[in-house]
């Protein structure tokens, strides 16, 4: 099933890493964004995810966080995610950078993880920036306000048109620029500077492995793309590095 190059790849890579999307998480339940079932079938991504919108729609964007916060509370992390950790534990050099916002990788065990655009189960005022945790948010039906400053809370997502988390962002340029194996795995390639990372990863000179049931921009560059699900391909990869290991 995987060519030979690539497990030649496995077998000689020094530093590994992951950069994740929704589609990661669909076997989990999560919903992605632009898939069928895409969380913005429903509404816009211009109508809810971002700034303005939250001001002038606040009400309705804190349903939209609050209806997907119950979602991520209900749901556990999947074979795909779990291969990942067994990845992190295979090489020295490691890590996972993500698109996605519902905490996923670190419950299922990864640790060296750059969460790009935030995390969902955070929160945090908008004037005095107290972090709030879910428990208070989900526990009120009006709009959370703070205790301290009586300013508005919002959701700890990075929206469009925000700029992502420096920490973050300079720890994933660094990571994609040092790797000589890249997966991208259950992402549609289309939100920047996030999908900008493959490329400069495949300019850097990594081997790119492309992992998604259907072909996104991100297949014209990359040297290998794996059709299917993650949560079946990811843990037969780990497995063969194993097997690898063992002859
Ligand atoms: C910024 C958090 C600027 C909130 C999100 C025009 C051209 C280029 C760029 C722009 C432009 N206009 C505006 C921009 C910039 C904009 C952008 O990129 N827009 C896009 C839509 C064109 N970007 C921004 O605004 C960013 N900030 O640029 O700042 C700036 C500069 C200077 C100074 C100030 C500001 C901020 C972007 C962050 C937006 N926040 N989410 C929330 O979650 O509510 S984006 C959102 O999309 C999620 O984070 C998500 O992770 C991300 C990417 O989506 P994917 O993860 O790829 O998910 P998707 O559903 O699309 O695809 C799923 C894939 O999985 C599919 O391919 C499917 O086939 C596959 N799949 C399905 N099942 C499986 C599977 N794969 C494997 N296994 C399976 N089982
Ligand atoms: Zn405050």
């Amino acid at each position: 099933m995987f060519s030979e190059k690539l497990i030649q790849k496995l077998k000689s890579a020094e530093s590994v890493v992951f950069f994740t999307g929704a589609g990661i998480s669909a076997e989990s339940g999560v919903p992605t964004f632009r898939g069928e079932d895409g969380l913005w079938k429903k509404f816009k991504p211009e109508e809810l995810a971002n700034f303005d919108a939250f001001l002038k729609n606040t009400e309705l964007v804190w349903e939209w966080y609050k209806y997907r916060k119950q979602i991520i509370a209900n749901v556990q992390p999947n074979p795909g995610h779990y291969a990942i950790v067994e990845f992190e534990k295979i090489y020295k050099s490691f890590a996972v950078i993500t698109q996605n916002v519902d905490n996923l990788h670190r419950r299922a065990g990864s640790k060296n993880i750059f969460e790009l655009h935030g995390n969902i189960q955070h929160n945090y005022c908008i004037k005095c920036k107290k972090d709030f945790s879910d428990e208070l948010i989900l526990s009120k039906t009006e709009i959370p306000n703070c205790d301290v400053c009586g300013g508005l809370i919002r959701p700890g997502v990075v929206w469009f048109g925000e700029m992502l988390p420096e920490d973050q962002w300079n720890g994933a340029e660094r990571a994609a620029l040092s790797a000589d194996l890249f997966f991208s795995v259950g992402t549609s390639g289309i939100v920047y500077p996030a999908a900008s990372l493959p490329y400069l990863a495949k300019r850097n000179g990594a081997y790119i492995v492309e992992v998604n049931p259907d072909p996104t921009p991100i297949t014209e560059i990359a040297d290998e793309f794996l059709s299917g699900k993650s949560g079946v391909i990811l843990p037969q990869i780990v497995k063969i590095i194993l097997d690898e290991k063992e002859n």
